[in-house]
């Protein structure tokens, strides 16, 4: 199988596929597609039917959209990378899919980019968001996350969701106890940045992350 990612410094849609393969143990190759220039879209769009990253290629099937690429890879895995209780499973998928389509000012307002450091006057919308993140984790852990450090004990695909999401925390010094936090949640974001899966891509972000952000 072959992943075409954008930008690593940038692009947290190609982050989370990625820690998915890397978690399946499936054997993959990668390539890496600039982001933010004049003749990006152009590019992305010989190999991805959205003219967007991630895309997983697999013989003549091109799957695109970074939930789509992490069933497919979970489906091919011989790991588990859902929780193995339904309903449990369904309360991942539920917060793997709220953070596919929600948390609109988090991403507007603090996008991903790696090494980034500085602090930012979020509006009532990205508190709002932080506080539902941090009511969300919290939850998570406490109810579900007994087994191990992550969400649901052991890993699954809705920490890859999650993982952008602590990097933007630390880029932008973004303060969860002020958002409720009793510490749950900010502990669970700094063990997602300490796994040997995100030191290896946040190595090769901040060795060929472009000089200009316009993040
Ligand atoms: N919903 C898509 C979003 C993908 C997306 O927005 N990708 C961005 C990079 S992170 C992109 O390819 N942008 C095109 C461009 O910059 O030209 C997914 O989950 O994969």
């Amino acid at each position: 199988m072959h992943l075409i990612l954008g930008t690593k410094a940038w692009s947290s849609w190609s982050l989370r596929p990625w820690l998915v393969m890397k978690r399946s143990t499936l054997a993959f190759t990668e390539t890496l597609l600039q982001l933010r220039w004049e003749g990006a879209s152009a590019e992305i769009a010989k190999v991805s039917p959205s003219a967007k990253v991630p895309v997983l290629q697999d013989g003549d099937l091109s799957v695109w959209d970074s939930l789509a690429i992490s069933e497919y890879i979970a489906e091919k895995s011989p790991v588990p990378l859902w929780p193995e209780d339904a309903k449990a499973r369904a309360l991942a998928r539920s917060a793997t899919a709220e953070m596919h389509s929600g948390f609109a000012a988090l991403r507007n307002q603090c996008p991903m980019d790696i090494g980034l450091r500085t602090t930012v006057s979020g509006d009532a919308e990205l508190a709002a968001d932080l506080k539902r993140l941090v009511g969300l984790l919290g939850g998570l852990r406490r109810d579900h996350g007994a087994g191990g450090e992550f969400l649901f004990g052991a890993w699954t695909i809705a920490d890859a969701f999650y993982t952008p999401v602590a990097t933007r925390v630390r880029s932008y010094d973004l303060d969860l106890a002020q958002c409720g936090d009793n510490g749950v949640a900010k502990a669970y974001l700094d063990e997602l940045l300490a796994t040997p899966e995100f030191l290896t891509w946040e190595t090769d972000a901040l060795a060929k992350r472009p000089q200009t952000s316009e993040a």
